[in-house]
């Protein structure tokens, strides 16, 4: 849902903001438009101006603006938002018009952009607009190119968009905790000639990580390493939409991350070309095949693919950890362990107890656990063969024939031809053939004597 607010009415705020043209100071602030939902926005075509293929936010939508004169623009009111992470988890984060992300900025190279910031933060705030060359003062980092926009003020950023690519915003005050918050957004600069570059269909999503406590609703700002909400744009698995794409379409995926942590995004499926960083669009001769890609800390990669084999495929980081939501550091690994009888000792301390793990951590994707009230169990999600068994940075491409052609909507899961899925085969497997005497080698194989070191004083490993 989409509402409109007149948030400010006047000018006079301005007052106080630096390097405002008197083009601006003769506007009238534009309304902020703003949504509380985490629901995908279909692609927002541009109403005028130059023909672009707009992209798809995952769990987002994309920032409508006015045109002023030969000005685009935006309105972007910072401020603490509450948003749904998965279906039984929400989280009080801070972020832009409504929600964590903020909306997806898109622009057309050579545009002249003037966006308003307002900040409805209890403490002030700025933005950079990562890898977009503007004039210094329009940079965005507090205390080194402008003051910082106090709680109640309105500040208005300028400048004319030289290069298209894939950028970001995000703070430049009180990083650590407003990034740990949730504010950030996407920046997408289309190239001014529409078949420069084309795709079918673009999707964008930013990494950003948490740390809530069971239970809880807060993220701890002061962790560094240790998240246990790994998320794609404030969204964890199975609350992350899918990517769905129409069999033959050309596809582009742009990523960004704003994590302690890099993340290699591994795609299955087609094999795909990392084709823009945050620097600029990377020239084919550079490119090279890729089914992962690691994104650094603080950059941005777009990659491209033709989706040419319909079905499901899984599109993750992959650490394995980030695969998980929230769970205890402390869970010990209980692997080859029979548990029988610790069982039976723990619950007379703890009568709840539930041993987990002796051949895997696997039963959790099916259990359902008792869980505090707003928290997401660790390992979830169900596909049309059982549990998924993931969490956090996973989602699906769903590939498939027949899509129109601004169709997003999830199409269900893939329908298998008959004979194309991996199946259980009835009958005994032949006994391996057994080794006759411990000393004689087997034909082709080679013996191999183990000296032990002789003892001495020296500590060996
Ligand atoms: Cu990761």
């Amino acid at each position: 849902m989409i509402s409109r607010r007149n948030l400010i009415g006047g000018s006079a705020i301005l007052a106080g903001a630096t390097a405002i043209s008197g083009r601006a100071q003769a506007a009238a602030i534009p309304e902020a438009v703003t949504t509380t939902s985490p629901t995908m926005r279909p692609p927002l075509a541009p109403p005028s101006g130059p023909a672009y293929q707009p992209v798809v936010t995952l769990n987002g939508w994309t920032l409508p603006w006015r045109m002023n004169g030969d000005w685009k623009e935006f309105h972007l009111v910072a401020e603490p938002v509450l948003r749904e992470l998965a279906p039984g988890m929400k989280a009080h984060l801070w972020g832009y018009n409504g929600q964590s992300p903020g909306p997806t900025l898109e622009c057309v190279e050579g545009d002249k952009v003037r966006i308003f910031v307002t900040n409805k933060l209890p403490e002030h705030t700025t933005i950079h607009w990562h890898g977009i060359l503007v004039p210094n003062g329009m940079d965005g980092v507090g205390g080194l190119t402008q003051p910082q926009i106090k709680p109640g003020q309105t500040f208005v950023y300028e400048f004319v968009i030289k290069k298209s690519g894939t950028f970001m915003y995000h703070p430049h005050a009180d990083e650590m905790v407003q990034m740990a918050m949730g504010m950030m957004g996407f920046f997408v600069v289309h190239p001014r000639d529409p078949n420069q570059y084309r795709v079918d269909r673009d999707f964008v999503f930013l990494m950003s990580t948490y740390d809530i406590d069971p239970g809880s609703y807060m993220p701890r700002v002061m962790t560094m390493t240790e998240f246990n909400l790994w998320t794609w744009n404030s969204r964890v698995f199975p609350g992350i939409d899918p990517l769905v794409v129409r069999l033959g379409d050309r596809v582009r995926v742009r990523i960004g991350n704003l994590t302690m942590t890099n993340h290699p995004i591994h795609m299955h499926g087609p094999h795909f070309e990392v084709t823009c960083t945050d620097g600029g669009w990377i020239r084919e001769s550079a490119r090279r095949p890729e089914v992962t890609t690691d994104v650094p800390v603080g950059a941005m990669r777009a990659f491209e693919f033709v989706a040419d084999e319909p079905g499901d495929w899984a599109i993750h980081c992959h650490k394995s950890h980030h695969t998980m939501n929230a769970m205890g550091h402390n869970v010990k690994t209980f692997i080859g362990v029979p548990q029988r009888d610790l069982t039976k000792t723990i619950r007379k301390l703890l009568p709840d107890y539930t041993p987990m793990g002796s051949a895997g951590m696997a039963e959790m994707g099916s259990m359902e656990m008792p869980m505090p009230d707003n928290t997401l169990p660790m390992m979830t999600g169900f596909g049309q063969f059982g549990p998924v068994e993931m969490g956090g940075m996973f989602s699906v491409v769903k590939v498939r024939e027949g899509l129109a052609r601004d169709e997003y909507k999830d199409p269900g899961w893939y329908k298998h031809p008959a004979g194309t899925v991996a199946r259980e085969i009835k009958g005994t497997a032949p006994e391996a053939p057994q080794r006759k005497g411990a000393t004689q080698p087997m034909d082709g194989e080679i013996e191999v004597t183990v000296v032990k070191p002789r003892a001495s004083g020296h500590g060996g490993h």
